[in-house]
């Protein structure tokens, strides 16, 4: 190809290409210059956004010249790529991270302080990139970091969603929704206006057959809408490698607008087709581990999988191979069934575009994808009615019904005397409406389907897919446990920790290989190892105690005990299940004598989390916890041994500081119910220990770590169903302590207790689906073990280095190594220098 281009352009070009920044002063003048001219800003009017925005465009630049170069390096070599779908990429902020991975923090920061500014305060004015609701779209992020730090080839897929998660805002105890515009300005996209593709609607499927007899589909009519690509440049840590993740805008096809009815005066209809358009990537579905089934989210799912496979499709055939080799240079991963389309989408092109017939298409397509299953909650199982997926996608439609048809076929020729198991297996359920189930499509159209913790991998194997692993046999469903990265997730969010390890290992070769972290256990008896790791995490509870000040106005003694949990608010994460153990440890305290009270480790219980906007008893238990914390932090009786913290508006940024900053966190959800849980795995390696369930990810990080360093409870997953049987159809005996803290509640003591009359219904009257009651007692004789522990604070400190130690595993490296070998079959491509 180089070859092609005459030698004086080649020169010339070779000579004006840029050359990254290395020094303080040349990233002084990248940076002014952005300022001065990108910006149109000057030395008199540089606030410190102007400054992040110029810093920004300055690493920016230098990304782009690394990815330029990652593409064409991975266009000649031509090897296997993965592409990994994902509707939620929750990748918080990329400064900090983009001056880290590229190894060029210090010389910003020399540079900054030059120029008159403290990093930290530049790095603090970017907006988060929060396209994404939890677990499932930051393990997105996380994995894109890893897939570029290990120079894997890779690309990730997603939409540009004009408004992120909602930025929550706490008013008078509840949750008030704010939308998140977050593209006033954006440095680290790249828009692709010459990238465009049309994406077809509606409209109507009729077959024609031509002279030997062979029918093809014509799909016509309906609507077009574009998509536009803007490209995130993705920088690996400590590599040249930078990767892409594309995200797809959508737009109106007939241009601006429609100008004969603008000048017949009818202006505001003239704008409605391009309004309309723009409705498919405006907004980010706020629900976590819900469907709800809405027929925009199907729009916006057919809108990003065609994109994304028009492009990769476009991607292959320029290579001129055969079709057969697609499956060996192509793995797609379906981030959950959100991108199931992307299945049918395929055989589509393959079959209606390029004249393949069914059999050959259909072992390309089975062979291309992978599936990862994240939970196993029936309320968030993708299912579309078949009347919408008819009128929406016709085309789909009709070959999702062959795509069963051929599948059942199979089934009752395995296994002709169990003709009752193709009602149960059926991509289409006989509901009414009819509903196709997009798990069962993702299961069958993918060549492997994973769960991603041990725990999580087998019940799928034993609940919702059982019938699919006598179908297929076991070896179509394999584990990946989750992991998160460590260069975020330590180095970034805790720079002095990850300077104490390295100062000890000689170097951050940690941060690339996690496992080197067993080393330190060397130090656990070490005085000044000990005496530094305690100063370090006392400064972090410093900083996330002024971070509280500042936002609650509430006073927390950093010295206090501080106990943690952020996440999504949701009823199996049982946050409810922790604002009833507070107030039963106040109205413990309020019952002591001053004797018993001297001996108590002060306490800060602080929550953090959205609630979807339409889920209502979440947002009752926000409201609670905020009342329980406003009676209890006013209760001057109490003081310093118990305060209660909502902080509001948690996020990627937010639990930067939060992590770093936990004694004890808090991951309680129903056994069974948590398919992984990933902040566990960030709380402890930041030397936080936890008080978990026998659940997701908790299990295997008990294994690592040893069951000494954990503070386990509960019932466990295998008889949660009984349980909850019996709830409803033996005798019912609420717990003892539980029914005090209710009587607390009813006394109106946290304020008109009707508002939470469901909450504590739920647990009394119906069923306490979620085993509230039956954990009760085991989770606070569990938190008087913590103060007890904690009151030794030698024998905490040991637990604390140890649990780091040993939380090698969870690297989301590892993760990536296991995805890139048992199912996409890749290989890393070292880039060119
Ligand atoms: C989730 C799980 O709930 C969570 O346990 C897991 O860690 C995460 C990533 O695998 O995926 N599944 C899901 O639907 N959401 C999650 O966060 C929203």
């Amino acid at each position: 190809v180089e070859a092609s281009i005459p030698e004086p352009q080649r020169a010339a070009w070779k000579k004006f290409t840029p050359k990254p920044f290395s020094t303080p002063e040349e990233f002084e003048r990248e940076t002014v210059r952005h300022i001065e001219t990108t910006l149109a800003r000057s030395l008199y009017n540089c606030d410190e956004f102007a400054t992040y925005a110029g810093t920004a465009l300055a690493f920016r630049d230098r990304l782009i010249l690394d990815w330029n170069r990652t593409q064409q390096n991975q266009t000649f070599t031509d090897q296997k790529r993965v592409y990994y779908l994902s509707l939620e990429f929750l990748m918080g902020r990329a400064l900090d991270n983009a001056m880290l991975n590229v190894g060029m923090k210090d010389v910003a920061t020399k540079g900054l302080t030059e120029l008159g500014f403290r990093i930290e305060d530049i790095v603090d004015q970017e907006h988060d990139a929060a396209l994404g609701n939890g677990g499932l779209g930051r393990l997105a992020a996380c994995f894109l970091d890893s897939l570029a730090s290990l120079n894997y080839p890779a690309w990730g897929y997603g939409l540009r969603y004009r408004y992120g998660i909602f930025k929550q805002e706490i008013i008078d105890g509840y949750q008030v929704e704010v939308p998140d515009y977050w593209l006033d300005f954006n440095p680290w996209e790249f828009a692709r206006h010459d990238i465009i593709v049309d994406i077809q609607f509606y409209g109507n499927v009729s077959k024609y057959q031509d002279d030997d007899g062979k029918t093809t589909s014509v799909w016509d009519g309906g609507e077009i809408v574009q998509a536009v690509a803007y490209d995130v440049p993705i920088p690996g840590y400590q590599t040249a490698t930078t990767n892409n993740l594309r995200l797809w805008a959508s737009k109106a096809a007939s241009g601006e607008f429609d100008f004969q009815k603008f000048n017949s005066g009818e202006y505001e209809s003239s704008v409605a087709d391009q309004q309309r358009a723009e409705t498919i990537s405006a907004v980010l579905y706020p629900n976590d581990n819900l469907d709800r089934g809405k027929e925009l989210r199907l729009k916006q799912q057919y809108f990003w999988c065609a994109a994304s496979l028009f492009d990769i499709v476009r991607r292959f055939k320029k290579t001129k191979r055969a079709w057969k080799d697609f499956p060996n240079q192509v793995a797609i991963q379906l981030n959950d069934t959100h991108p199931t389309l992307a299945i049918p989408e395929l055989q589509r092109i393959l079959i209606d575009q390029e004249g393949l017939d069914w059999d050959e298409a259909w072992g390309i397509v089975s062979k291309t994808f992978g599936y990862t299953n994240h939970t196993v909650l029936p309320e968030a199982l993708e299912k579309w009615s078949v009347p919408l997926f008819q009128h929406l996608l016709p085309r789909h439609l009709q070959i999702i019904y062959d795509i069963n048809l051929n599948f059942l076929q199979y089934v009752e020729r395995r296994f002709p005397k169990e003709r009752e198991m193709l009602g149960r297996v059926s991509i289409i359920e006989e509901s009414s409406p009819k509903m196709v189930r997009m798990a069962y499509l993702a299961v069958i159209g993918s060549h492997k389907v994973n769960g991603v913790a041990e725990l999580h991998s087998d019940l799928i194997k034993t609940t919702i897919f059982k019938d699919f692993v006598r179908i297929y046999g076991p070896d179509k469903f394999t584990n990946v446990t989750n992991g998160i990265t460590p260069r975020r997730w330590l180095h970034q969010a805790n720079p002095r920790l990850s300077e104490l390890i390295a100062s000890k290992l000689g170097g951050y070769d940690f941060l690339k290989d996690l496992t080197l972290l067993h080393k330190i256990e060397a130090y656990v008896d070490d005085k000044d190892f000990r005496k530094e790791f305690r100063e370090i995490k006392y400064a972090n509870k410093v900083r996330l105690a002024k971070h509280i000040k500042q936002t609650t106005g509430v006073t927390v003694n950093p010295a206090a005990l501080f106990d943690v949990q952020v996440k999504r608010i949701h009823e199996y994460k049982r946050q409810q299940l922790n604002i009833f153990g507070v107030i039963h440890r106040y109205l413990a305290i309020k019952a002591m004598s001053a004797e018993e009270r001297k001996k108590l480790a002060p306490r800060v219980s602080i929550f953090g989390g959205k609630a979807a906007p339409g889920y209502w008893m979440a947002k009752t238990v926000i409201h609670l916890i905020n009342q329980v914390g406003k009676v209890i932090n006013a209760d001057k009786d109490v003081g310093d041994l118990l305060k209660v913290i909502f902080l509001e508006d948690y996020n990627v940024s937010k639990a930067e500081i939060i992590a770093p900053a936990s004694d004890i966190s808090e991951h309680i959800s129903t056994a069974g119910t948590e398919a992984s849980g990933t902040s566990n795995m960030k709380f402890c390696l930041n030397g936080g220990l936890i008080i978990g369930t026998c659940d997701g990810a908790n299990i295997e990080i008990t294994r690592e770590i040893g069951e000494n360093n954990i503070f386990l409870f509960g019932n466990l997953a295998e008889d949660v169903d009984d349980l909850r049987h019996s709830h409803l159809y033996g005798t019912y005996s609420l717990d003892p302590s539980l029914a005090a803290v209710f009587e607390a509640i009813q006394s109106n003591l946290f304020g008109d207790a009707t508002a939470f009359s469901a909450l504590v219904n739920g647990i009394v009257a119906h069923g306490d689906y979620y085993l509230v009651s039956d954990d009760f007692a085991s989770y606070c004789k569990t938190q008087e073990l913590i103060d007890e522990a904690y009151r030794n604070q030698e024998e905490w400190v040991t637990k604390a280095i140890t649990t780091v130690a040993r939380m090698g595993f969870f690297s989301s490296d590892r993760c990536i190594d296991e995805y890139a070998e048992v199912i996409w079959n890749i290989e890393p491509l070292a880039p060119k220098v």
